[in-house]
């Protein structure tokens, strides 16, 4: 495999959707092809799969069965689209992998990191992203920023509480990662957020030629 597996992570409102937009316009701007996707989802099972996750119709869905869900989307979305564009050379841009399952169903709805781990490794087997981009804010301003937007799905309407696990359990992640993870402070203007991806993309780029 030559393409790179970058994936971006954060709560809401962090910004992703924002910077995923700018990653592609810049690994494109060097001649490489992008796949730009996104979890839950990325293949027409997981955009299902997604609907059920996000969708208010099982509100009372178990943790156990969450979890599961997001990694039979995952199951899918690797086998369909990651791999076979990583094998062929291309950069995969992803929003969200399995840090946010260690974030959201690990710390959110307290299952234990050693099980998400044992699905991570069946599922995944040794593939792990090449760079994992943390984009870190307060959970007010991102819930504050997410919420100009429209209804809350499932897990927008969690609480406060639910969304400070979440993110600590992303800085946790990131300081015991630090080689794969990058945290990138988010709650700043849209340039300098830019300007920071940059710092970690670019050297990844040159190395690509
Ligand atoms: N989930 C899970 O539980 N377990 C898993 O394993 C996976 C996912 C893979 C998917 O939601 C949900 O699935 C997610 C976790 C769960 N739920 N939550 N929470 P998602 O990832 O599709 O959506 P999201 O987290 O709700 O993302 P978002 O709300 O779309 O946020 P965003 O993409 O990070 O933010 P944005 O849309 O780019 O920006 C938000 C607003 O801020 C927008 O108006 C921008 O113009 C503005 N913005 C962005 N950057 C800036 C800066 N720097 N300054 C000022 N304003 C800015």
């Amino acid at each position: 495999m030559s393409g790179k597996f970058i994936t971006i992570e954060g709560i809401e409102g962090a910004g992703k959707s924002t910077c995923m937009a700018f990653l592609r316009q810049r690994i494109e701007q060097r001649g490489l092809a992008v796949v730009e996707t996104r979890e839950p989802g990325g293949t027409p099972l997981g955009e299902d799969l997604r609907a059920l996750l996000l969708g208010h119709k099982h509100q009372g869905m178990s943790a156990e069965a969450e979890l599961l869900l997001m990694f039979a989307a995952r199951a899918e979305h690797l086998q369909q689209r990651i791999k076979p564009a990583l094998a062929r050379g291309d950069w995969v841009l992803c929003d969200r992998f399995t840090d946010a399952t260690y974030a959201y169903q690990g710390a959110g709805r307290t299952l234990s990191a050693e099980r998400v781990a044992q699905i991570e490794d069946w599922v995944q087997g040794p593939l792990r992203p090449d760079i994992t981009l943390l984009l870190d804010i307060p959970v007010e301003l991102g819930l504050e920023r997410a919420g100009k937007r429209s209804a809350p799905d499932r897990f927008e309407a969690e609480s406060l509480g639910f969304f400070r696990a979440v993110r600590q359990a992303y800085l946790d992640i990131a300081a015991a990662q630090p080689e794969r993870v990058k945290r990138v402070d988010a709650s700043l203007g849209l340039e300098q957020v830019q300007a920071q991806l940059a710092g970690f993309i670019d050297p990844l780029l040159a190395v690509a030629g």
